[in-house]
């Protein structure tokens, strides 16, 4: 049994409160929270010169990007973040969803999914160039309830395979929610009710747990950011990551077609002369229904929580940017105290969590790309109990194991049953 990590000896305390600053960022969201019809009005689809796609591409040209992806895998300039700090409260479970298994043959969480798909990257990189030893180092961005059950699974699970010293946990920070009528709301007596301050918390938590510093004392350059419940990531995928190296992107959000009017993905637009995602929570009905001359969703570019990031994009917005992205606000059922001192749970929204987002530093970018992938290939999100109409435990085996079957057949091979005939394909 190794030492237990680092991380978890040193524990940081990213949750101090300031009083001041957290009524101000509660006055700054209320006031700013825009009016969406608006801001409507401005939005335009992506141009075509900054959106490449898989299926419009050549198998040169794929090649080409996979080839310039595992060149910097094999120079150790690749590293992905993981953002894992959220409360997975749809999907009901009390732990990370990282640790959660959806019932493969193999039993198989998400988070050894993932860490075997980082062996193998780094695997395929050194056998394409020739350059043996190129480490992906894997940034997890935990919260105060996810921190020590992530860190502790992966010590039970030895990393999987990978060496520890190139899995680095960090602690995103959190802030007190509130009611409608804007005061802080108490769990207990004693304690303030918090929350994570979103996934665009991690621009804060890069620079106060010194993750840029890390980044560039190991020489990573690029980093692929992407979110937990998406059982078909492709971990750096190479072509994504060629893609953008190739084009001198600072910052590329990896897209699906978005499915139908008010599927939950966020749609990459183009604001003025910025990009940015406009989350399923804020568009319009009336915008998300728009349709082209050809039929399709006008904003059809659903993100799929894939960022790719240079070094340099991270430094540049955390220095520069951070405190301007604005809060959003969700409206949650929060545990509060009673007149009697008693904790509560309600059964509907009670009060508001403040929440960055991720994607709101798109606006910075110089040079922006977007990449279109297969959904069946790329896009199978965990994020309901099963019983729910979509993207349950079932749903994403499903996807798993039909990506796994294609993958069979294109190689050649057969799915019989015990008398040699052909098993019909797995839905997807
Ligand atoms: C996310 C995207 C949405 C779409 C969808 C695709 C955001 C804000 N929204 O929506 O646009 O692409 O995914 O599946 O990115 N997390 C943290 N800290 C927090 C909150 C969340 O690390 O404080 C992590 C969470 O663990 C997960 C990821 O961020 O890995 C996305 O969170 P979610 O599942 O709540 O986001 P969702 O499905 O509303």
């Amino acid at each position: 049994m190794r030492a237990p990590h680092q991380y978890l000896g040193a524990l940081k305390a990213p949750h101090r409160m300031d009083l001041q600053e957290v009524n101000a960022f509660y006055r700054r969201t209320l006031d700013e929270a825009e009016d969406q019809e608006k801001l409507d009005d401005r939005l335009k689809p992506v141009p075509a010169e900054v959106f490449g796609s898989v299926v419009r591409s050549s198998a040169e040209q794929l090649e080409a990007y996979r080839r310039t992806g595992l060149e910097a895998v094999s120079r150790g300039e690749v590293g992905v973040l993981l953002l894992a700090g959220g409360q997975g409260t749809r999907l009901g479970v009390s732990y990370p969803k990282g640790m959660y298994n959806v019932g493969l043959p193999s039993s198989k969480t998400l988070y050894q999914l993932q860490s075997e798909g980082v062996r193998r990257l780094q695997q395929l990189a050194g056998e394409v160039t020739g350059r043996a030893g190129g480490t992906v180092t894997w940034y997890v961005m935990t919260s105060e309830s996810t921190k020590e059950p992530t860190v502790r699974f992966f010590e039970q699970h030895d990393y999987f395979g990978l060496s520890a010293d190139d899995l680095v946990f960090f602690e995103q920070g959190t802030l007190p929610c509130f009611g409608f009528d804007g005061k802080i709301i108490l769990e207990s007596p004693s304690r303030v009710a918090r929350a994570p301050d979103g996934n665009g918390g991690l621009y804060r938590a890069l620079e106060r747990e010194n993750m840029l510093r890390d980044m560039e004392r190991r020489g990573v350059k690029y980093l692929h950011v992407y979110c937990v419940d998406n059982i078909l990531v492709k971990m750096a995928d190479p072509v994504f990551m060629g893609y953008c190296i190739s084009r001198g992107a600072d910052c590329g959000a990896k897209v699906v077609e978005k499915a139908f009017p008010t599927e939950a993905v966020g749609v990459v637009c183009q604001v003025d002369d910025h990009y940015q995602v406009v989350e399923y929570s804020e568009i319009t009905l009336k915008t998300a229904q728009k349709r082209s001359a050809d039929g399709r969703l006008a904003f059809s570019a659903g993100s799929i929580c894939n960022h790719f990031f240079t070094l340099e994009f991270l430094k540049y917005v955390v220095s520069e940017h951070e405190s301007e992205l604005l809060h959003h606000v969700a409206k949650k059922k929060i545990p509060h105290v009673d007149s009697d001192g008693q904790t509560q749970k309600p059964d509907k929204p009670n009060g508001i969590k403040l929440e960055k987002f991720v994607f709101d530093v798109f606006q910075f970018s110089k040079n922006f790309a977007v990449w279109e992938v297969l959904r069946e290939d790329e896009f199978s999100p965990l994020k309901n109990a099963d019983g729910a109409e979509k993207d349950t435990p079932t749903t994403a085996r499903l996807a798993l194991c039909s990506l796994h079957q294609r993958y069979v057949l294109a190689a050649g091979g057969q799915f019989v049953d015990d008398d040699g005939r052909p098993i019909p394909l797995i839905p997807r």
